[in-house]
């Protein structure tokens, strides 16, 4: 089977596992073509014979202040489409990917070479951008012209449901983690070099939007720190990173606290952490969290989203209501002022982790391909024959 995987090459959930699927695909023999603006992160890593690349260029001109992207992916998916001779589109974030899909599918239909799209909705395609006016019409009517939906958790189906006008079913399949490639390792030295006299390391990666609530993360280690000797690494990059830099140096905390910017060894910063913070506003499902508990790293989360589908309350870490920076330290700080308690968190974390280990999961998606394409076919040759 060829299968066409459009999505964000950033560092973001949505390219993170769009990629991540591509390669476990193309590790069980499928044809995997990319179609996106960038080589995306996680495919920098390593050569795979059966993934290819293709990039959408977006020529600029003058008139243009806003050069067309969507016309070019469309133009981009029709051409691999019927040169690689693809079977399947699958398209990872709904804004613009389900309508230029949309488009490019009707411009197939003239010549008979079009093919079925399936759209995964990830979070804020729906809970942020999506649900506004600017784009609500457009992203209702191309989820609706998917051949399939899928969302990522169960909160995002139900979001998805109360916020749009959804005639069709929308299939949960829950992001999934590659634990050969995420477990802890022995990086004992990066821990000395870091925490060189034995403090606790928490973490968090994101990329520190307003959504993610970055500087709760600053308080809530403001209050750890306080009572248990630790350090805090900062993953990642974005629009509040200055913010929470400033912050970080006017509650004195600054020398405790490392910015390491964007990063692609997560697993081995992971493999060296005691606890994960992601005090989110919303989250559709949290990769990030997922990837850390895979590391046996626990989970300090709100319950926001889809959370409390992969962190167990009291089991692989904590949750608490959104801005609650008092109950999420105090969580914290229980389990880390406890060896024994905070070995069992990190025990329960990757046992809860490897449920969502890719082999369970790439074998939904490996049907919902199966099913998409006979029905597509038969659906074509029951009109041609009317
Ligand atoms: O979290 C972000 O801002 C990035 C965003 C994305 O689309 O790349 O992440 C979303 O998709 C991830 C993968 O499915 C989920 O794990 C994240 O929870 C989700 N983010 C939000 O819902 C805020």
């Amino acid at each position: 089977m060829k299968i066409g995987i459009v999505c964000y090459p950033t560092f973001g959930g949505s390219g993170v596992l769009a990629t991540e699927l591509g390669i476990a695909l193309s590790d069980k023999g499928y044809e995997v073509h990319f179609i996106t603006y960038e080589q995306p992160v996680r495919l920098t890593q390593g050569f795979h014979p059966n993934i290819y690349f293709h990039e959408v260029k977006v020529p600029t001109y003058p008139l243009f202040d806003f050069p067309p992207y969507e016309t070019a992916l469309a133009s981009a998916m029709v051409n691999v489409i019927v040169n690689q001779d693809l079977d399947l589109l699958h398209l990872h974030y709904a804004i613009p990917h389900a309508s230029a899909a949309y488009f490019a599918r009707q411009i197939l239909k003239k010549s008979g070479r079009d093919i079925p799209f399936i759209t995964t909705l990830h979070g804020t395609d729906i809970t942020l951008v999506g649900r506004d006016g600017t784009y609500a019409p457009v992203v209702t009517f191309s989820i609706n012209e998917s051949d399939a939906i899928t969302a990522v958790s169960d909160s995002l189906r139900e979001e998805t449901l109360r916020s749009f006008s959804i005639e069709k079913e929308i299939h949960v399949i829950p992001n999934f983690v590659d634990v050969k490639r995420f477990h802890q390792t022995d990086k004992n030295h990066f821990k000395q070099m870091l925490a060189p006299d034995g403090e606790r390391i928490l973490v968090h990666v994101s990329n520190f939007r307003p959504v993610k609530r970055v500087p709760d993360v600053i308080r809530i280690f403001a209050e750890v720190k306080k009572e248990v000797p630790a350090k805090l690494l900062m993953i990642g990059d974005g629009p509040d990173r200055q913010m929470v830099e400033e912050m970080a140096r006017n509650l004195g905390i600054y020398n405790d606290v490392r910015f390491l910017g964007k990063q692609e060894q997560i697993s081995e910063i992971l493999s060296i952490a005691d606890l994960f913070l992601l005090p989110s506003e919303t989250e559709s499902f949290g990769l990030s969290a997922l990837e850390a508990m895979a590391c046996s790293v626990p989970v300090i989360s709100t319950n926001a989203g889809g959370l409390s589908e992969i962190n167990v309350h009291g089991k692989t870490g904590y949750l608490a209501d959104v801005g609650d920076v008092a109950a999420m330290a105090g969580y914290a700080i229980s389990i880390l002022q406890n060896d024994e308690e905070l070995l069992h968190f990190k025990k329960a974390a990757i046992a809860h982790a490897r449920k969502f280990e890719k082999q369970h999961i790439i074998p939904k998606y490996e049907l919902l391909y199966e099913k998409v394409i006979a029905d597509y076919k038969l659906t074509r040759e029951s009109k041609r024959l009317c």
